[in-house]
């Protein structure tokens, strides 16, 4: 069984983070470890949420894995706090992914919809991107992907505005920059990703639903890895990935009771295990 380290924070309630990678990821077959980075009482769009952050924790706990032996074939990162955690997991990746067998996928969550989160500002931005030089695979969104490559942002940008903005993410080092949030045509969206060392360009669409949901960009990305760590390609692994968080976001529209905070990923797991099956089956 592949293992994956999925590094980010704990939000206790809301759905997103730690508690989507961790059920996702192992629903499709992975075993996951997790770093905790933070533990929150809520996600971000609570008010009053408490924050206690684990940076001290870092260090000791990766020492323990490297006694223990412990390796990994992937590790992810998601929300990260601070710079100081941004230079814990480059060390974490050069310890624990010392050369390309270790898949390194980095979703630089900072900021969407034209606007860093509170939490961030420029600086921060910057120092993602050169963090971003250190993944195999990156999945900003437009927001992120501007702030790192000093684009002016633009909600709907065109085909040609995407291919520059993903030729200039590429330059910042990853093998695969992928942008989510890409709507190609009216009514649809969903990623465009350039594989810097072929050059070529693979997109995916969805219908366009006009909701917008906490935690569904981290639901994406651990599907993304789930797929890429059963051994698909990473273009067929964020397709699947991209239908499901599609057909969630759909699914918990439909439902009278649904929460504010986040989607109803559970209801859709089994469908998200049918299309990993079938793909791997191909
Ligand atoms: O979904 C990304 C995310 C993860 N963790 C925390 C957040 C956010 C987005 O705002 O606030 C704590």
């Amino acid at each position: 069984m592949k293992r994956v380290l999925s590094i980010q924070d704990i939000s206790c309630f809301g759905k997103c983070s730690t508690t989507i990678a961790l059920p996702v990821i192992s629903a499709m077959g992975v075993e996951t470890a997790i770093l905790p980075t933070a533990v929150l009482s809520t996600h971000t769009m609570f008010k009053n949420f408490t924050c206690a952050d684990l940076s001290d924790q870092i260090a000791p706990i990766t020492k323990h894995w490297q006694d223990e032996g412990i390796t990994f074939d992937g590790i992810y990162t998601g929300y990260l706090g601070s710079f100081e955690q941004i230079e814990m997991v480059e060390k974490i990746f050069d310890t624990f992914a010392p050369d390309d067998k270790t898949l390194k996928f980095v979703d630089p969550v900072m900021a969407d919809n034209g606007a860093l989160y509170p939490a961030f500002d420029l600086d921060y931005a910057k120092r993602n991107a050169e963090f971003c030089g250190h993944a195999d695979i990156i999945v900003p969104n437009i927001t992120e992907a501007c702030f790192m490559t000093d684009t002016p942002y633009k909600a709907d940008m065109n085909e040609a505005e995407v291919k520059a903005l993903l030729e200039k993410l590429g330059k910042l080092g990853a093998r695969i920059a992928v942008l989510t949030g890409v709507s190609l045509s009216d009514g649809m969206t969903g990623f465009m990703g350039l594989d810097t060392q072929t050059g070529e360009f693979l997109s995916h669409q969805n219908p366009r639903i006009d909701a917008s949901y906490h935690g569904t960009g981290d639901l994406f990305a651990s599907a993304c890895v789930g797929g890429i760590l059963n051994g698909l390609p990473w273009d067929q692994a964020m397709a699947i990935a991209s239908d499901y968080t599609a057909e969630t976001i759909a699914v918990t529209l439909k439902d009278p009771k649904k929460p504010w905070y986040g989607v109803n990923f559970e209801t859709t797991l089994p469908s998200l295990i049918a299309k990993l099956t079938v793909a791997k089956n191909i």
